[in-house]
């Protein structure tokens, strides 16, 4: 289960992915239930449908009743639910049987509408190396595995503003496509990565990124400043505070200021 703040301070949405059962009907079909739950803790708020994307290709979905559920036109699956209490349990079919590297590719989402028209987001990785489409303001938690945020578009953001404090277990920002500006402090990079602390920039020399270390004078400190290349396109900047350390490998094209 995870709990996030919307921006008004107020507990909302969650939504959780359980671990995934595997079964064989014996006709050369594999089905896999996956049983969601969402819910919300301010009763002034709606909560949507569920959105689940990055289903593994050649897999369709079925409902609780059997029926199948058709895709949406960018290929993400809307999985019905009550506006306040979003249980489903639907299936993921395949025609071959499925790694749990796999299946774990799937992402669910979903928001919560205030009265005011504020619509709050959160997305779940949960197992999996996962591929997250990321706005700003969205509630992400990347889960297990190796998770990268993605950007439409060509969008700035900067990860120190206050509705950006609810990311975490990311291990990669991907810029490649469209030009981007980030703002990234070492408290952020502390906040949306696990307790290894290693976070890959990649992208291009149209982004750039600002960081600042602004945990200086409390116990971290700059440990290598990246000016020995890795020989493969990208440098690596690390800082400690004696016990923990926090990794930064960043694609060379990338401009910076602050590394
Ligand atoms: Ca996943
Ligand atoms: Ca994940
Ligand atoms: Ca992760
Ligand atoms: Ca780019």
């Amino acid at each position: 289960m995870e709990n996030n703040s919307d921006n008004d301070g107020n507990q909302n949405e969650y939504v959780r992915i359980d671990d995934f059962s595997i079964s064989y009907n014996g006709s050369d079909i594999y089905e896999y239930p996956i049983t969601l739950n969402s819910s919300l803790t301010d009763l002034s708020e709606k909560l949507s449908d569920i959105t689940l994307t990055n289903l593994p290709a050649g897999t369709s979905l079925k409902d609780s009743g059997g029926n199948t559920i058709a895709p949406n036109a960018d290929g993400s699956y809307t999985v019905v639910t009550d506006d306040t209490v979003g249980d489903a349990t639907v299936t993921l079919v395949s025609p071959t049987s499925l790694t749990a590297a796999e299946t774990g590719t799937i992402t669910a989402s979903v928001e919560s509408i205030a009265n005011s028209g504020d619509i709050a987001k959160t997305t779940l990785g949960g197992s999996g190396d996962d591929l997250i489409a990321f706005e700003a303001g969205d509630s992400v938690d990347g889960g297990a595995g190796n998770d990268t945020l993605t950007f439409g578009g060509a969008i700035n953001l900067d990860f120190s503003d206050a509705n950006m404090a609810n990311i975490s277990n990311i291990e990669k920002i991907d810029l490649s496509a469209g030009d981007h500006e980030i703002t990234l402090s070492l408290s952020d990079v502390l906040d949306m990565t696990d307790p290894a602390h290693n976070l890959v920039i990649t992208g291009d020399t149209n982004d750039t990124l600002h960081f600042s270390n602004d945990l200086a004078g409390s116990g971290w400190a700059q440990t290598n400043d990246g000016a020995e290349s890795n020989g493969d396109g990208t440098a690596t900047y690390s800082y400690s505070d004696g016990s923990d350390t926090l990794t930064l490998t960043v694609d060379e094209n990338i401009q910076n200021t602050g590394l």
